[in-house]
């Protein structure tokens, strides 16, 4: 999930209770009246969801099925290289169907014994507080729709495969879970929205596009760059810069490419020591201390 309301497709309930979501003319799926079909049912599902009630079950086409398959087969093979051995750990611990799209509340099954973390229907942009918050109580926002079958190595929208694939891998391990956790807490602490966007933005180049130094080379452990098997070859080849803060919440970027600036994290400690800290104690004016330097 992110938090770019624009690239969000809009989903709409209409007066006679129908939902539509609204594609872009240049999204993959514009034109394929099956796929805007899918998609509107399964925003119907998450958008008829509230929390008490149990999570919907996608009724996932063969098609679908298909795309999950072969971007989890393509994954898989380029993970064990260049995924970090955090994420490989709770991979393997996890250890998702590659044959199937797995329904959340499956993934929920397996991920809460693990670290406690939960999957939570989302239709599509979710409010940044509410995306950010839950996750101190360890809940996950995903949404159920998975990418068109043309264009099954990327996507700007974070569908299925990326919640799934991205982030309950990296849920699956107890140090990345604390640290959604703490981004969780931040997110609820601090009051304005500039804060909150600070937040959100470290949050974007941490567990989003992350990567990490290890002993054999650079590693991603961010469920962006984890999920596409386009954009995981590339990363390597980008602007590398070490963990700062100020950097990380104030750059801009662009969520529609390739993300070209990427912070490196020497290790786990130092990933935690950092950003973790970060997140348990910032407040409003600390976050301002951040950004007008003292
Ligand atoms: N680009 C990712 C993918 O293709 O799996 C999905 C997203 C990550 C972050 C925002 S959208
Ligand atoms: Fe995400």
């Amino acid at each position: 999930m992110f938090e770019e309301a624009q690239y969000f497709a809009p989903v709409n309930t209409k007066d006679d209770g129908s939902v539509e979501v609204e594609l872009a003319s240049s999204h993959p799926g514009f034109s394929d009246s099956d796929y805007r079909d899918r998609r509107n049912k399964l925003a119907a599902l998450a958008v008829d969801w509230s929390p008490g009630k149990p999570v919907p079950v996608a009724p996932y086409t063969d098609t679908e099925h298909e795309v999950w398959r072969k971007v989890s087969t393509e994954l898989a093979v380029k993970h064990r290289g260049l995924a970090s051995q955090e994420f490989l750990d709770g991979a393997e611990e996890l250890s998702l169907p590659g044959d199937r799209i797995p329904q959340l509340s499956e993934v929920s099954e397996k991920l809460s014994p693990i670290t406690g973390f939960s999957y939570r229907p989302a239709a599509g942009l979710v409010p940044l507080l509410d995306f950010y918050g839950v996750l101190e109580d360890s809940q996950f926002h995903s949404t159920q729709y998975i990418r068109h079958h043309s264009v099954p190595f990327y996507t700007p929208e974070p569908d299925v495969v990326h919640e799934v694939i991205g982030h309950a891998n990296a849920l699956a391990h107890p140090r990345f879970a604390a640290l959604y956790r703490l981004a969780g807490q931040a997110a609820r602490r601090v009051e304005s929205d500039e804060a909150l966007e600070f937040v959100s933005k470290v949050f974007w180049f941490t567990m989003e596009f992350g990567v990490i130094g290890e002993k054999d080379g650079l590693k991603a452990y961010g469920a962006g760059i984890l999920s596409s098997y386009g954009e995981i070859d590339e990363f390597r080849k980008m602007d590398i810069r070490p963990l700062d803060l100020r950097q990380m919440g104030t750059v801009d970027y662009d969520i529609t490419k390739y993300q070209d600036i990427l912070f490196k994290a020497e290790s786990m400690d130092e990933l935690e020591d950092v950003v973790g800290t970060f997140w348990a104690e910032c407040d409003d004016e600390k976050i301002e201390e951040i950004l007008h330097g003292k």
